[in-house]
């Protein structure tokens, strides 16, 4: 089935017309206020509006690829709004609301932005801020997108801990909840730095908890013929950093515990909190419950950190946690990982890369 194109005086009529028509299970790919030509029939407040609306069931099965092919670039799918996210948004009362009914273009942005997982008053405050809501008539779709963006693109900082201090020795460590992937981020920077950067390495394990977690480390650092040490308290901290005094950098790996273990992160206060000048930075899975992963920013905050280490990217769609997440505890992002696979799936965070991630899937 072709698109299909839909006149009202609302939007919401519009929608109505779609729903009569193909169905509940319709997906909107467009909805614009059309120029109102001399005598055309137009709502109360002289507008008419147009949906672009197709069959649920052909997005998602193959017909949908031609017609992206020959419609859309890229990830536009993504973008696609269904019947019920719209009349979700259409249903809502506030007073902001009255004036995104009347735009499809802050309609679509709106839901857009709701979709990848920005929470709603973020996303109010980045169009209210890019002039969404002001009626000037300068909210053409790209116009009013590309402002938008870099409203998102202001709060994002970046930090990339290895990079200024040329000279410096950098004691970087890593911390935060179990199995977000500390020592498989620590193993594919440090295969970054000694192959890529020719940096001299070095690392410690402060993971008493378990024998394995040592031993993991331990596996990295002999594939790549650097020195691993074991540090359990203060003193055999010193003693590691003394033996590797030589090393451009050092990365600390911690062991993972429930961010409700306040034990665990005092004893962490203690290590990393002595007059030993360790950088801190705090990983987080974005594919964790968002609850959780504000629960542990703000407990492993207590340490206080440099900047946050964004993982397993690969395994969420959502990836909107990560704004709501630097919105409510400000720090920059160091880097962000996507997979597996060591040394490759991770890069350096950029401004321009994170919003990419946004909105890629
Ligand atoms: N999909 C995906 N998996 C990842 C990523 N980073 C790490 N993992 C996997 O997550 C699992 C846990 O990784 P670890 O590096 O052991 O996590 P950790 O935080 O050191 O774990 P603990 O020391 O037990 O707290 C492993 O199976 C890793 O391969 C990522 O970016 N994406
Ligand atoms: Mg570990």
């Amino acid at each position: 089935m072709q698109p299909k194109k839909y006149t009202a005086k609302t939007i919401k009529d519009a929608i109505a017309l779609v729903k009569e028509d193909i169905g509940a299970g319709a997906v909107i790919l467009d909805t614009r206020k059309l120029p109102v030509e001399y005598g055309s029939p137009v709502g109360m407040n002289g507008l008419l509006f147009e949906v672009t609306a197709v069959s649920g069931q052909e997005t998602e099965h193959s017909e949908i690829f031609p017609m992206e092919k020959s419609y859309f670039p890229g990830s536009i799918r993504s973008e696609l709004m269904s019947i019920k996210e719209m009349l979700y948004l259409l249903n809502k009362s506030g007073s902001i609301w009255g004036q995104v009914k009347m735009d499809p273009a802050v309609i679509s942005l709106y839901g857009l932005l709701i979709r990848k997982g920005i929470d709603e008053s973020f996303v109010q405050q980045f169009l209210e801020k890019s002039g969404a809501f002001k009626d000037d008539g300068c909210n053409g779709p790209d116009r009013l997108r590309v402002r938008t963006f870099k409203e998102i693109l202001k709060v994002i900082k970046i930090r990339n801990p290895f990079k200024a201090n040329n000279k410096k020795q950098v004691i970087a460590s890593f911390f935060g909840p179990t199995g977000v992937g500390k020592t498989t981020t620590i193993a594919k920077l440090t295969a970054n730095l000694c192959l890529h950067q020719k940096k001299r390495v070095g690392l410690i394990s402060i993971d008493n908890y378990r024998v394995a977690a040592m031993e993991q480390l331990k596996t990295y650092a002999r594939i790549l013929g650097i020195p691993c040490f074991p540090a359990f308290n203060e003193k055999d901290m010193r003693f590691a950093l003394s033996r590797l005094k030589e090393k451009d950098v050092i990365l600390i790996d911690t062991a993972g515990r429930s961010h409700y273990d306040t034990d665990h992160i005092n004893e962490l206060i203690t290590l990393l909190g002595s007059d030993i000048p360790v950088e801190r930075h705090l990983v987080l899975s974005v594919a964790t419950n968002e609850t959780e992963m504000e629960a542990a920013a703000k407990n492993f905050g207590r340490l206080g950190f440099q900047s946050y280490v964004f993982t397993k990217l690969d395994e969420a769609r959502s990836r909107g946690v990560i704004i709501n997440q630097i919105m409510k505890m400000k720090a920059p992002i160091s880097f962000v990982a996507n997979g597996q696979r060591v040394p490759e799936d991770i890069a350096a965070a950029s401004k321009i890369g994170i919003l990419r991630l946004l909105f890629e899937c």
